[in-house]
């Protein structure tokens, strides 16, 4: 039986990817911070077959214990501080989690597998988030990364630091440069959550309207639960490489508030929604949208949900949440 250790398993991406190694017959062990952590008991119940084992990815020593419970085959890095607006505010910690913390979890590996550099295959979560201000259109592997926010800056030292972990220890270190995938699983400080959390409740006459900050800027949104299957298509490649991971269409925030409005039988969504300038940022990444030719080809992997059927599946789950919430 493989056994497979993730960081982040109490986020969006660690639950979908535990769920799929789970199906393919890994044992899955998920690396958690520790003292009573709120999202232990949704891993719990969603996922009773995960073995938690506590630590932090800034506490290099807890990585290495965790390693030596689970003896991995696979190390999958999902953990990092994520929100891209809340990196300004909290640039160091982002820099010491997001960035540091794979370094100590490469670190961790490699003083693991000293007798032998490829025996834990490693995986990293890059983002297009590195893209920031876009140097072409579509972005893919040769793209110069030009990050715009501290989250953005500490995703590309984690990534060239995958890369050269690769190169300097032979280690089987792969990075996903992913770009943006949703699911009823996001968390609701994230645009495409925020909004079908919002639009559900106004439709049930729960909440009269949302604020929102930027609405045109564009973004390649896919759904996570297919996006974790190319992290472990990566992993199952003889040689370790980067990918880019993407549905290559762009659409804006406004084209995703039609979408979602229209869903619940709302037409013109401008009177339910205001623009807020405590939702903008110091500085934004306008455009983006990938070109995964390199994943299609290599990994055989391909998107299986598309744009208005992933707007459709997180409106109707916030419906039903809301509904259950309001007793309805
Ligand atoms: P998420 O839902 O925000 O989950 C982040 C996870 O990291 C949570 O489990 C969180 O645990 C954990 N974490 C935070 N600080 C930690 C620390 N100091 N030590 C150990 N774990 C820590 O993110 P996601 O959407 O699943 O994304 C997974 C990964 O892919 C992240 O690295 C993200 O940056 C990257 N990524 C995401 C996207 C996307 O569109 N979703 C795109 C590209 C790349 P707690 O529950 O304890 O906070
Ligand atoms: O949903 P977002 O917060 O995601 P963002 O910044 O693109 O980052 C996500 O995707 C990255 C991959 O490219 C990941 F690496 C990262 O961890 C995260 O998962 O914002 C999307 C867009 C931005 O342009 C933002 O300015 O939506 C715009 N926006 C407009 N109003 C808003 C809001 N974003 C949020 N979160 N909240 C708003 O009210």
């Amino acid at each position: 039986m493989p056994r497979a250790l993730i960081t982040g398993i109490t986020g969006q991406d660690g639950l979908y990817l535990a769920e799929l190694l789970l199906s393919k017959g890994y044992e899955v062990y998920g690396f958690m911070r520790g003292q009573n952590n709120p999202k232990r008991e949704l891993v719990e119940t969603t996922l009773p077959d995960v073995k938690l084992l506590t630590g932090d990815l800034t506490d290099l020593s807890s990585i290495l214990r965790a390693l030596d419970s689970s003896k991995p085959d696979e190390f999958y890095n999902l953990g990092a501080i994520s929100f891209v607006a809340y990196s300004w505010e909290n640039a160091h910690l982002t820099s010491e989690v997001t960035g540091l913390g794979v370094l100590n979890a490469l670190e961790a590996v490699r003083l693991y597998s000293k007798d032998d550099p490829s025996k834990v295959r490693f995986y990293q979560a890059s983002s297009s988030e590195m893209y920031g201000k876009v140097q072409t259109v579509p972005q893919n592997e040769d793209t110069l990364l030009w990050p715009r926010s501290p989250y953005g800056v500490a995703k590309v030292y984690g990534h060239y630091m995958t890369i050269n972990y690769r190169e300097s220890y032979g280690m089987h270190a792969s990075s996903g440069i992913l770009f943006n995938h949703e699911s009823p699983r996001r968390g609701p400080e994230f645009v495409t959550r925020k909004i079908s959390q919002a639009v559900s409740r106004i439709s049930l006459g729960l909440q009269k309207d949302l604020s929102l900050g930027n609405l045109d800027a564009r973004r390649d949104w896919g759904f996570a639960g297919d996006y974790v299957d190319a992290m472990w298509r990566m992993l199952q490649q003889d040689t370790a490489d980067d990918y880019v991971i993407s549905t290559n269409e762009t659409h804006s925030i406004r084209e995703y508030l039609d979408l979602a409005f229209k869903h619940v039988g709302i037409e013109d969504w401008t009177p339910y929604v205001k623009q807020d300038p405590r939702f903008m940022r110091p500085a934004e990444v306008d455009l983006l949208i990938g070109d995964s030719t390199k994943a299609r080809t290599t990994l055989g992997w391909e998107p299986k949900v598309d744009f208005p059927s992933l707007v459709a599946m997180m409106v109707d789950s916030d419906l039903a949440e809301q509904k259950r919430l309001a007793g309805l």
